[in-house]
């Protein structure tokens, strides 16, 4: 049996093609309309995850992985040789984690709240004071990644690959953009040419 990918090329299952693409995993590819599956109204999407968010991964034994961090930590484990992870307990690892978290856990949530404000709050003024505050908030988040990241090396953990590698590749592609993070957040921009 294969893993499935319920994905929509550049949004954040991209970052999860990419690991099963370099762990070699056998997969395959669900591909959704990211604007119908946001809604909620992809049907097969909504019935596996009821929060009709991608990434969404069905596994080999027909259990379902949502939450990229834990579909990641998951690949790194099953297929150690791609390097999704540093070991654990290594030099690296307990930078990584934190990495992890602040990505997932910090910034993720930012696009999930200044994306469509209206589905948060009814007033045009409480949506504009909404989206301002958590994209200034979120700007700060990413000078804070860029601050943890090695400042030698090709890869956010320096010499070592990781799946953080992935993330920026895909997130820095998003709001508020390249040129924003050419300007403000140095080690990512050069991370992710080195990557390039
Ligand atoms: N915590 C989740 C966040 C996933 C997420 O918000 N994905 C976006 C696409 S990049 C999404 O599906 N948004 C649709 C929505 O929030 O309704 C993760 O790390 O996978």
């Amino acid at each position: 049996m294969k893993y499935q990918l319920f994905h929509s090329p550049g949004t954040g299952s991209q970052i999860i093609l990419d690991a099963l693409q370099l762990c070699k995993a056998p997969h395959e590819v669900i591909e959704v309309n990211y604007e119908k599956a946001a809604k909620g109204k992809d049907r097969r999407l909504k019935k596996v995850n009821p929060l009709s968010r991608l990434p969404t991964l069905v596994l080999p034994d027909q259990s379902v992985l949502t939450e990229s961090g834990a579909i990641l930590l998951h690949l790194a484990h099953r297929y150690p040789k791609a390097k999704l992870a540093p070991r654990a307990g290594s030099k690296n690892y307990d930078r990584f984690l934190r990495l992890l978290f602040i990505i997932t856990g910090e910034i993720y949530p930012c696009f999930t709240f200044s994306d469509d404000p209206a589905e948060w709050v009814e007033s045009k003024p409480a949506q504009k004071q909404l989206f301002e505050s958590v994209v200034k908030h979120k700007a700060e988040l990413w000078k804070l990644v860029d601050s943890l990241l090695d400042s030698k090396g090709p890869h956010a953990l320096g010499k070592e690959f990781s799946c953080i590698d992935l993330y920026l590749n895909v997130m820095t592609s998003w709001r508020p953009g390249q040129k924003w993070f050419t300007k403000n957040a140095k080690r990512i921009t050069a991370k992710k040419s080195a990557l390039l």
